[in-house]
């Protein structure tokens, strides 16, 4: 392959998957920089990508385990023993009707995923870790506004007009970008004149550029907005022409009901920002053009559908949906199927989730597939008896890290040596996750594989598909896993593997668009619609939802008591207050993509220099003076679930009662990943399948965060 110069391809040293341009000499990639036919931008850690493509630690060739589970140790194979491994243990599964059984975990890239193919031909499982960060608003937007099923949306910060407010709720958008260029879109459309308000425990980069910072107290936004929603409400302030024509009949009376005691004075006590702060920005919502509102570790708190619904609540009665500045509504973009389309496992029989001892308490769960968190209770139940991991990292990226590498190492029966009968890890470089694996896969980078991306997030975007191409030769054997699935496909489930490669079968899904890959690449790799459209409702007829308005109250939740949403702070805060004073607050940076080796492995990124070289724990100075705690001490930090020990940094820009750890630090392996000091948040967030009542059993979304002491 010879590609010199600048080839158009996607990025992916994060899940934002940004256009990229891709600068390559003699084989060899040298640069990176954002691709001004998409978004423009791309960040450092997306620059960075050529020390994760020449990283000596990259895999090379399939491994297969050797020692214990957890060890590490394995022994080279070939391709053909690691597909026969897998084909075998995927076959006796079927025999014994228990498809079900497997699961794949990954990270859903896109719809044209073939992974998602062969899961629904072969009958497994795929699973998640969105629940962790956006089901829950997923859901309360389709719930309330009949959107379709799509990950991040946020607001379309480039239409934000003069005067416009931008409420990062939990959201930091300037180090945790989601979007290389969001910064940007967020800086020109305050020179335009609008409005940025952070509210954040934590005074970040963003709060560092806003109009206002609102340091809440975390798991309180929803109070928050409830307050903001009966200041409006009740003084009459809201968009009457839109709560007339667009909200449900009957709605908006049951909304006035609900809210009236939730009077800023009582919210407040709820989320510790002032009833006069409450009111105020009650007000400058009410008075704006457009309200914008973006939000994930506000949500991810085990009370996640009732910030999603209150959030779309704020929307509804200020008339913000789907205008300038506001909450976008996509559309889905018609590809082709791929005929014959397989059914998929029968969820109604097996259950959701498919464990025996708790599957009822997920029946008013709505998210379309499963979150990963359940899988360590999974394998407990012999719920789960191959995993294969892939484009995760589970070992530090689960809750209760540890309770999933004990029941990934549980004893099995009979001449089964582990109850999770095989395990596979699918990465770049030897994960956390990695060590826990009987088979580890080589994957290509992605400079060295073809994708085809087609989510609707991207919508916003600038990016309707975008096609990710090789630029530079694969490393030794590597293999991407979409070729490995196909295969796998074409030998178990032929019937719905009759395309001869990946191209072929994205050029037929393409063809719904009148494309075909090679008319992509012709096009520079990016297709879009060009334009966004704004309240498509009107033209439409009405919104998704079965009424075609906008629902505010949830009837299907009754039973749950979640019809309206709860005020509360996340279950778990509101438990041993005293025994674990603090609240602590897990947050990222610009230079690391969750835990994993990508980033937490590149020599660019771990770096005291460049980018970052540990995780000391946050603590607010005048609180550390007052514990006698300087800068620099090792404390310990206890929770209910663990311990770890870390250096303090004190520091003005954290609540008194919280402590800040950033989240993905403390892998043990990797030649960089073990420099400097570091540790996992996730040894002390207790699991999420043995805490049940703390996690929203509607939305799925789990608590990433916990309380804690000083010890
Ligand atoms: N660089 C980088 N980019 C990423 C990722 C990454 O790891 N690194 N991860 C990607 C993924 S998977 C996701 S889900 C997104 C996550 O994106 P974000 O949610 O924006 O990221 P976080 O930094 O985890 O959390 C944002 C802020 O929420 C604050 N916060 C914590 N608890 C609360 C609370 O209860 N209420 C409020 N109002 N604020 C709170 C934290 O202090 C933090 O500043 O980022 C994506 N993009
Ligand atoms: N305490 C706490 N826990 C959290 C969070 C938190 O904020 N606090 N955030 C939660 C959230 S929102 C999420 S989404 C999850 C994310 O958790 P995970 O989905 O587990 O994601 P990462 O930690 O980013 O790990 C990604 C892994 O994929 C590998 N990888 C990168 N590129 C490729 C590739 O091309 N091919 C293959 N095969 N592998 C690749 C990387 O090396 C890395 O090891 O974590 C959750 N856990
Ligand atoms: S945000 Fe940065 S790392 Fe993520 S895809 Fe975009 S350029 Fe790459
Ligand atoms: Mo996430």
């Amino acid at each position: 392959m010879e590609r010199n110069g600048w080839t158009p391809t996607a990025c992916y040293q994060c899940k934002a998957e940004c256009a990229i341009l891709v600068r390559v000499e003699d084989g060899v990639v040298k640069e990176i920089k954002g691709n001004p036919k998409g978004r423009g931008k791309a960040c450092v850690k997306g620059m960075a990508g050529v020390s994760l493509q020449y990283n000596p630690d990259r895999l090379t060739h399939p491994l297969k385990r050797v020692g214990k589970r957890g060890e590490g140790k394995f022994e080279r194979i070939s391709w053909d023993e690691a597909m026969d491994i897998m084909a075998d243990k995927l076959t006796d599964l079927k025999e014994r009707g228990e498809a079900h059984k497997f699961t794949a975990s990954f990270f859903p890239h896109s719809i044209t995923d073939p992974k998602w193919r062969f899961l629904d031909a072969y009958g497994g499982f795929i699973n998640t870790a969105l629940p962790h960060c956006d089901s829950a608003k997923i859901l309360s937007f389709i719930k309330a506004m009949g959107g379709v099923p799509n990950h991040h949306i946020p607001p379309a910060f480039d239409t934000v007009p003069k005067g416009g407010i931008m409420i990062m709720a939990g959201r930091h958008a300037f180090g945790c970008l989601d979007d290389a260029a969001v910064p940007r879109d967020i800086l020109n459309a305050k020179e335009r004149g609008a409005k940025l308000v952070v509210i954040d425990p934590l005074f970040t980069a963003d709060a560092a550029k806003a109009d206002w910072w609102i340091p809440i107290k975390p798991a309180g936004d929803t109070a928050l907005f409830l307050g903001m929603i009966n200041h409006i409400v009740t003084n009459e302030l809201y968009n009457k022409k839109f709560v007339e024509n667009w909200i449900r009949e009957g709605d908006f009376d049951k909304l006035k009901e609900y809210i009236a005691d939730k009077t800023p004075q009582a919210m407040s006590v709820i989320c510790d920002v002032s009833a006069k702060n409450i009111v105020k920005l009650a007000d400058m919502c009410a008075a704006a053009p457009s309200v914008g509102i973006d939000s994930f570790k506000g949500i991810m708190l085990g009370q996640a559908m009732d910030f999603g619904h209150a959030w779309t609540m704020l929307l509804a009665v200020t008339g913000n949906i789907d205008n300038p500045g506001g909450q976008p509504l996509p559309s889905l973009t018609p590809m082709s199927p791929v005929e014959p389309i397989p059914t998929g496992p029968d969820l109604s029989e097996l259950g959701w989730h498919r464990t025996g001892p708790n599957r009822d308490m997920f029946d008013n769960y709505g998210f379309i597939m499963e979150p990963t968190w359940y899988e360590a209770q999974a394998i407990k139940d012999d719920g789960l008896k191959m995993l294969l991991v892939s484009e995760c990292n589970p070992a530090m990226t689960e809750m209760g890290q540890d309770e999933w590498r004990k029941a990934v190492c549980m004893a099995g029966e009979g001449d089964e040596e582990y109850k999770l009968e095989l395990m596979v890890s699918y990465e770049l470089m030897l994960s956390e996750t990695s060590k826990y694996a009987d088979l580890v896969l080589p994957d290509k980078s992605y400079f060295e594989r073809w994708e085809l991306m087609y989510m609707p997030w991207w919508y916003n975007f600038g990016q309707g598909i975008l096609l990710r191409q090789p630029v530079v030769e694969a490393a030794g054997e590597c293999r991407h896993s979409n070729e490995v699935f196909i295969e796998l496909g074409k030998r178990l489930t032929p019937e719905y593997f009759d395309f001869k490669d990946d191209l072929e079968f994205y050029d037929i899904q393409l063809a719904g668009l009148g494309l075909s890959v090679e008319k992509l690449l012709e096009m520079g790799g990016i297709w879009t619609t060009g334009t966004m459209g704004f309240r498509k409702y009107e033209q439409a007829g009405g919104f998704g939802t079965p009424s075609g308005k906008v629902h505010l109250y949830w009837e299907d939740l009754e039973a749950v008591d979640q019809a309206m949403p709860r005020p509360g702070l996340a279950a778990e805060y509101e438990v041993d207050v005293d025994k674990y004073p603090f609240i602590l607050v897990s947050y990222r940076t610009i230079f690391h993509q969750g835990s994993g080796q990508w980033t937490h492995n590149n020599p660019q990124l771990r770096d005291p220099v460049s980018g970052m070289y540990d995780n000391p724990v946050l603590i607010n100075t005048a609180k550390a003076v007052e514990l006698g705690i300087a800068n620099g001490d090792v404390i310990t930090l206890r929770s209910r679930t663990g311990e770890v020990q870390a250096r303090a940094k004190l520091s003005e820009r954290i609540r008194p009662d919280c402590l800040g750890l950033h989240h993905g630090f403390g892998s043990t392996i990797g030649r960089v990943a073990v420099t400097g000091d570091g540790v996992s948040d996730n040894a002390l967030i207790p699991d999420s399948g043995s805490t049940l009542e703390w996690q929203d059993m509607v939305g799925g979304e789990s608590h990433v965060s916990t309380r804690v002491s000083i010890v």
